[in-house]
């Protein structure tokens, strides 16, 4: 190892456990971290318990993916309380920090790009659209959290980081079409309707409350500090994550033969009788 490799290793490594110990002596910001982690624990195991006798294979895929949701939100959460995927950013000019070294947990929006997918795999599948539209909803809502990404990484600007955040929300805007325009008129066909009404709500609500969020926080204006914030994420991650998959399963596992029994496009096993 040379000289130069072996001091950047030590200023990597320093600056890691610089980020535990920040995260570790702010209470607010480790609580609502290590609860997170928790819940998420017990909500895999309900879940586990309650997907058990799902057998088609629509249905199925809906617990999957409904599943890789606490999955992913557990490794996420272990990241930031590791501090992993943590950092200290100096904020540009013009930012209300300016100069000074702001704590980001730019895990979560990162982590969110695989998470929020499933949630809309989930109600898409629900409601039985076509796949032109969940791809769609799904492709936007990635551009949505990778452009999230950028407006919390980015330092050099910050003008650039509202216009990340701006581009951010015009993604989210086509999400928001998809959800409240396109899949109700499907999911009425489906005769899914009422449990995806209240799905739907449930997530266009609580959605709202991110960038809102992002906003009022330490990335943004900066009248929220960063424990708040985070607990803030996690309340509405307990809510858009965990209730939402309990609501969803639970209905899936009492209503198989609807879900089953609608549509041939995307995940009914329709086409490949041979498969059973
Ligand atoms: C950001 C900031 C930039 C503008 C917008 C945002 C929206 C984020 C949303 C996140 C939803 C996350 C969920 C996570 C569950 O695991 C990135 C905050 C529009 C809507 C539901």
């Amino acid at each position: 190892m040379t000289a130069a490799s072996t001091t950047a290793t030590t200023v990597l490594q320093a600056t890691q456990s610089d980020v535990l110990q920040e995260i570790q002596s702010n209470f607010l910001l480790n609580s609502s971290l290590w609860v997170n982690i928790a819940l998420a624990g017990v909500v895999i195991l309900l879940f586990v318990a309650m997907g058990r006798d799902i057998e088609s294979p629509r249905a199925k895929l809906i617990w999957v993916a409904t599943m890789l949701v606490p999955l992913v939100s557990i490794s996420s959460y272990a990241g930031l309380a590791s501090g992993l995927t943590v950092g200290f950013l100096q904020m540009p000019p013009g930012h209300a920090l300016a100069g000074q070294e702001v704590l980001s947990p730019w895990g979560r929006y990162l982590t969110w790009t695989l998470s929020t997918p499933m949630i809309l795999l989930a109600l898409g599948l629900l409601a039985d659209t076509d796949i032109a539209s969940l791809f769609t909803a799904i492709t936007m809502d990635i551009g949505m959290c990778v452009t999230g990404l950028a407006a919390a990484l980015i330092t050099s600007s910050h003008l650039l980081r509202w216009v990340f955040y701006g581009i951010s929300c015009a993604f989210f805007v086509a999400v928001l079409y998809v959800l409240l325009v396109q899949w109700p008129a499907d999911a009425e066909a489906a005769g899914t309707s009422e449990i995806f009404g209240t799905l739907k709500l449930l997530t266009v609500v609580l959605w709202l409350g991110y960038p809102i969020l992002w906003a009022l926080g330490s990335e943004g204006v900066a009248l929220l500090g960063v424990g708040v914030t985070s607990w803030g994420y996690s309340g509405l991650d307990i809510l858009a994550k965990y209730v939402f998959a309990f609501l969803l399963l639970r209905w899936v596992a009492a209503n198989e033969g609807t879900v089953s029994g609608s549509g041939a496009s995307i995940g009914s096993g329709g086409a490949a009788p041979a498969d059973d």
